[in-house]
């Protein structure tokens, strides 16, 4: 191990060395990706020493540990986030201008891991900084996907996607552990055996494969330590492999390495319907059993007494994804410790908690069981004899209620035999989280209501929060440093502090500084999206963003009928344009590449901007812009600079949202429904620093109730029937009504998810925008106290509700 650079002369020393002796170039030779390289291996051997004490004594340590299992974790780039976590930044910085060497430059060639779907592996990554930020024994876990979430390009205005070949320049921030490798097996049967007078359970496997895994530093913010992320990479097994090999089958030998590799080939972009893709059911086991394996055999120390597991560790399941962990520990407790079924149980239910994503029925995972069977039929047979006892306790409590028993049962019988993944996960947790306070309400009423009636007390809330160190910090410096002088040190990891930001939104001074930081990050963005995709942003418009995954309970649709319906206003000559409110609309979305509906609103969003973005009629006060390709790294341009925040989901389906916390904390004014976190948020920044609309999750459901018929709304608002008809009209394809036919048809006959219901409520809002923008002082003044006020949303302190609530884990010092 190299000594760490405490100096610039030092981080310079240390740099060409790595530049010399690990990429194998000189100074004057090398190219910009080798500079990148080797600073991350400056970095990196910094950071070394930290990690290797931390993992000694997490080692040493008695203390009580969170497994965080997930199967996504979205990191962003990592060079920044290490480079302000171990406060080196400007020592690197002057380090590399001795070399001629501009450190901005070399942050650009940072492929990020995008290694999870959205939201949820967004959370995961956020967690991780903020278990290490506050000291909490702990390790996540995931898988390392060779490919993440593809890379998306529009032709045509269409989706197209590209293979994420993240790794393809070099990983310097990953460290392989071939000899600390899992053997993983799958398939195969299972039989009873006499063990003196014991009948035992054991699996036979059909198959296997290694899981290697490769550690990642998480440091913690300015305290020195350095946690670990261990992803799972999938290994054909050398004897496997030469078995076949020596029967002379060598394509077969070869063909078998390529089955094994794909387990953590590719990330799923979350498709459309969830249902029956084995290669996920084998990744789910793959990383859990190895996750299970790595800390019963490498965390904990020899010989240690498994009846006291759950003073230990607390496996925390993000979503379903994770749960066959469950019957895995079950078997490894039962069949090859030989524990008692009771005694194994009553330790494994004490060492999981799962926290609960989403509230969309389609998006409950659920897995056949005969691909169960055949895949993992020790695990099926533990299921079922879990739901066996399970249900026999939901008879004595209440009695032969067959239509509950049904409802509860983790095995269901339709539309095929399949096992409930958050059924085994609710009747195995510790406890159950929803990820917001209505969210976790409507678990409890609603989506899992028969459950919290059978185990009172299972169910909690912890509200999301996002990590203020890449979110403000390394987002939003020039507002870092404005809240810094303001309310000095401290608030980055005590984030309520922005409270005191309140007194200086009385103050003119103040006011102007933090429009001017605004202004500052519109410029930066504009300047990246020139760069990055040749658009141009005009930086005097309102800049309204909606970035999220596509799909239609988000309701993009909502915002392109408003933005239809302005253009409609000024070229039917109902408004002058002159009367318009100059805006930017920003969208940022990749669609599931199987969804359908969602991909052709894509394609709709891209023509509208086609069209209004050259009419001359609109002067130029409309503009559409739709950059491809939204990740973490381009969030962190885009966040900053917005004025309006777009969380318009429909009540009672967006479980929380985390970028709706990430736009106020950075002045940005929320337009939204009364869903996830948006109604935490409103009531700390207040009603008059808000925009709310639409239907409230009660009102949604007597809207059913009474019955919905989007066309009455659609007959009823003449501008609502205008846009639509424009959409209808070809007028945005060339002319050609069959394009975006479906999506009009859509709303008007079936509309899920209430678009049309909400629109006039949405429109008259957008219209309360625009008279608020007029005045460019009162906004300042709203953005600043949505910064004031919504401290409450730093994963930190996420953190601590689930130390406190759920893994009464505390950090230790
Ligand atoms: C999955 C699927 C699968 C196919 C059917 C449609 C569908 C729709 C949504 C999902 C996502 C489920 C899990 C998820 O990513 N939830 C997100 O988790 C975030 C972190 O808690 C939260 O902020 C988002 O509101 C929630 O959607």
């Amino acid at each position: 191990m190299t000594s760490p650079p405490a100096s610039v002369d030092g981080f310079v020393k240390q740099f060409l060395q790595n530049l010399n002796f690990d990429i194998g170039v000189s100074l004057s030779e090398s190219s910009k990706n080798d500079q990148y390289l080797a600073l991350a291996g400056t970095v990196r051997d910094y950071l070394m020493a930290r990690w290797l004490d931390d993992q000694r004594r997490q080692g040493d340590l008695q203390a009580k540990g969170v497994c965080y299992l997930s199967a996504e974790y979205l990191l962003g780039r990592q060079l920044d986030n290490n480079l302000l976590a171990s406060r080196l930044t400007d020592i690197a910085s002057d380090a590399l201008a001795q070399c001629g060497i501009d450190l901005d430059e070399l942050r650009q060639l940072e492929v990020e891991p995008g290694l999870g779907n959205g939201g949820l592996g967004r959370l995961a990554a956020c967690f991780i900084d903020s278990l290490a930020t506050i000291g909490v024994p702990s390790i996540g876990y995931g898988i390392r996907y060779e490919y993440g979430i593809f890379r998306q390009t529009f032709e045509d205005g269409q989706q197209v996607e590209q293979p994420d070949a993240w790794l393809a320049l070099g990983s310097p921030w990953e460290f392989p552990h071939p000899e600390a490798a899992q053997q993983i097996s799958f398939g195969g049967h299972t039989e009873t055996y006499d063990d003196d007078g014991v009948t035992r359970s054991r699996w036979i496997p059909g198959w296997n494969v290694q899981a290697v895994p490769y550690n990642y530093m998480v440091p913690g913010y300015h305290n020195g330590r350095v946690n670990t992320l261990r992803l799972w990479s999938a290994v054909a097994t050398s004897a496997f492999d030469l078995r076949i090999f020596n029967s002379g089958d060598y394509e077969e030998a070869v063909r078998a390495q390529t089955f094994a590799e794909n387990i953590s080939k590719v990330l799923y972009p979350e498709d459309s319907t969830p249902q029956g893709k084995e290669l996920r059911l084998q990744q789910q086991y793959f990383f859990v059993a190895a996750s299970i394996g790595d800390f019963l055999e490498n965390v904990l120390a020899d010989g240690y007494d498994l009846a006291k597991l759950p003073e230990r560790v607390i496996f925390q399941l993000n979503d379903t994804h994770p749960v066959i962990a469950v019957p895995e520990l079950m078997r490894v407790l039962v069949d090859d410790k030989h524990m008692e079924w009771d005694a194994a149980w009553a330790i494994t239910q004490q060492c999981f908690a799962y926290t609960c994503h989403t509230l969309l029925p389609e998006a409950l995972e659920v897995w056949p069981v005969d691909l169960l069977g055949r895949l993992l039929p020790r695990h099926l047979e533990i299921i079922y004899r879990i739901n066996d006892d399970f249900l026999e306790e939901v008879r004595e409590r209440f009695g032969d209620d067959e239509l509950r028993i049904r409802a509860m049962s983790i095995v269901g019988e339709h539309p095929f035999r399949s096992v409930r993944m958050a059924h085994l996960a609710t009747v195995a947790g510790s406890k159950v989280n929803g990820v917001a306070e209505l969210h976790s309400q409507l678990l409890r009423d609603k989506v899992l209501h028969d459950f919290d009636e059978f185990f009172p007390g299972k169910f909690t809330n912890v509200t999301n929060g996002v990590t203020p160190r890449r979110f403000i910090r390394l987002a939003n410096p020039d507002l870092a440093g404005l809240i810094t002088e303001a309310l000095g040190a401290g608030w980055t990891v005590d984030l309520e502090r922005l409270r005191g930001l309140e007194a200086f939104a009385a103050d003119p001074e103040f006011r102007e500084r933090f429009a001017a930081v605004k202004a500052g990050n519109k410029r930066r963005l504009a300047a990246v999206l020139r760069e990055r995709d040749g658009l141009d942003v005009s930086e005097d418009h309102l800049l309204d963003v909606m970035v999220k995954r596509l799909h239609e309970y988000k309701r993009q649709m909502l915002q392109l009928l408003h933005i239809v319906t302005q253009y409609d206003r000024v070229v039917s000559g109902r408004v002058a344009a002159s009367d318009i409110t100059p805006r930017t609309f920003l969208f940022g979305a990749k669609a599931a590449p199987g969804y359908a509906m969602a991909k052709s609103i894509i394609h709709l969003i891209n023509a509208v901007g086609e069209v209004v973005n050259d009419d001359p009629r609109v002067e130029g006060r409309l503009k559409v812009l739709f950059p491809p390709n939204y990740n973490v790294t381009l969030a962190e341009r885009v966040i900053p600079a917005a004025d309006l925040s777009e969380q318009i989901s429909l009540a009672g389906k967006e479980a929380s949202g985390t970028g709706n916390m990430k736009f106020a904390l950075n002045g940005a004014l929320t337009i939204g429904t009364d869903d996830g976190a948006n109604v935490e948020i409103r009531e700390l920044v207040g009603d008059e620093n808000f925009f709310l609309f639409g239907m409230s999750e009660p009102e949604v459901e007597a809207q059913w109730a009474k019955g919905y018929r989007p066309a009455e709304f659609y007959q009823a608002d003449a501008e609502l029937r205008s846009a639509m008809d424009l959409i209808a009209s070809g007028a945005f394809s060339g002319g050609d009504r069959s394009v975006f036919e479906p999506i009009v048809s859509n709303l008007l006959y079936d509309d899920r998810f209430m678009v049309l219901a909400d629109y006039g409520s949405y429109i008259r809002a957008q219209a309360k925008v625009d008279a608020a923008y007029a005045d460019p002082d009162a906004w300042t003044r709203s953005a600043i106290l949505n910064v004031a006020r919504t401290g409450f949303f730093s994963s930190d302190r996420s953190i601590r509700d689930y130390i406190d609530r759920i893994w009464h884990t505390p950090p230790v010092s």
